[in-house]
């Protein structure tokens, strides 16, 4: 297949050698994904759309597609003892839990960009490859990346099916809050081995040409309170974006160690999702029983000198340990939920942003603090 790329003089191309349309899923591997199909549904307000599954011809896997505007969620499960792409998500559910298997991108071109990656270093994971229905035709290539995470690069080219090639439309197994929960995936953040953080920066900007964000924590704060290191890359766009954490040597065992110890390695630690309403969003959220960490009153005692005026009251804040941080851009609100599964390792974020592109700096010290009290609760701190 010949390839129109980058090294063709056209300016856009040349401004950005790896584009991407934004997030096309997050695909998790669970040990029963009509049980996760189910919480995703009641407790984050999701709704499902497409199925596949041994009605219609998926003999090993079953797969549940949800989504919450832009935001869209694949959990899969394999249904008998298998081989390939089955046993892989078997494997991959025995040795980590319930964990992210793939942050799939929408490219324009996924040939070009699967080349393109590949001339930068990626390793393969699959060759591009078309699947098409009465739908259309989607091309699709993956690649590798920390643990045993893989990118499937998606391009959708007017595909109108609802989801891939081999699902079909669902309905809702609940009907959905009436006011939406988030809309957007706003940033996936990965956790590697201690030392590799910036090994894993580079990959994202020879390989997708992303660039660093400002945000980081370097280890000056790393050793003072959180425990970790941090940096963001991000496409040209900043449609999308993963942090990357590794563990501080600290006095304290690093809460991005309990995730490695739990998850077996490298992993996805949190998918933060944008809502226009936190208040609302945590209300529902919180009432269909997702738990979220907690954040102490002396926290919002001092929150007003430096964060000044939000859309929110501070009392509001309070009330459902929302946290918000201030930057030169504009402010954001922010909330975690604790981990949504037995092991430690997976959690979410909600965050409704005004301005600020940031991560939440300012609330790394409270927010590591709480995480810590959830870690010495488990013993493992
Ligand atoms: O994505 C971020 O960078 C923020 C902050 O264990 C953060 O959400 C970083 C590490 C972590 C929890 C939150
Ligand atoms: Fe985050």
């Amino acid at each position: 297949m010949t390839q129109t790329t980058h090294h063709t003089p056209d300016t856009a191309r040349q401004a950005d050698p790896f584009p991407v349309k934004g997030m096309d899923a997050v695909v998790f591997a669970v040990g029963n994904a009509k049980q996760a199909a189910h919480y995703y549904s009641t407790a984050f307000g999701m709704k499902l759309v497409a199925y596949s599954g041994p009605e219609n011809g998926s003999r090993e896997t079953a797969a549940y597609v949800l989504e919450n505007g832009s935001a869209r969620f694949v959990l899969t499960s394999v249904i008998k003892p298998t081989t390939d792409w089955g046993h892989f998500l078997a494997q991959h559910v025995a040795e980590h839990g319930d964990g992210v298997v793939d942050l799939a991108i929408e490219v324009p071109d996924a040939r070009a960009a699967y080349a393109y990656a590949l001339e930068h270093g990626a390793r393969s994971v699959a060759e591009p490859y078309e699947r098409k229905d009465e739908h259309g035709t989607v091309v699709l290539a993956a690649i590798a990346t920390y643990g045993e995470t893989r990118h499937t690069l998606v391009e959708r080219s007017g595909y109108d099916g609802p989801y891939l090639p081999g699902f079909v439309a669902a309905e809702p197994m609940v009907e959905p809050p009436a006011q939406r929960t988030f809309q957007a995936i706003d940033h996936c953040v990965g956790n590697v081995e201690l030392g590799k953080m910036n090994e894993w920066v580079g990959f994202y900007n020879k390989v997708m040409g992303f660039t660093n964000m400002k945000e980081f924590v370097g280890d000056d704060i790393a050793t003072e309170y959180s425990a970790l290191m941090s940096k963001v890359v991000a496409d040209g766009t900043l449609k999308v974006k993963f942090p990357i954490n590794e563990p501080a040597i600290a006095k304290k065992k690093s809460q991005i160690d309990e995730y490695l110890e739990f998850y077996g390695g490298a992993g996805v630690q949190h998918i933060a999702l944008n809502t226009g309403d936190i208040v609302q969003t945590v209300r529902t959220m919180r009432a269909a029983g997702v738990e979220f960490l907690n954040t102490p009153d002396s926290y919002y005692d001092t929150l007003g000198e430096w964060v000044g005026e939000t859309r929110v009251p501070i009392d509001t804040l309070r009330e459902l340990k929302i946290l918000a941080d201030r930057d030169e851009d504009g402010y954001l609100l922010q909330i975690f939920t604790k981990p949504v599964q037995d092991r430690p390792t997976v959690f979410f974020e909600i965050i409704e942003r005004h301005g600020s592109m940031g991560f939440g700096k300012g609330n790394f010290k409270a927010l590591f603090e709480a995480i810590e009290r959830e870690q010495e609760r488990r013993g493992n701190l």
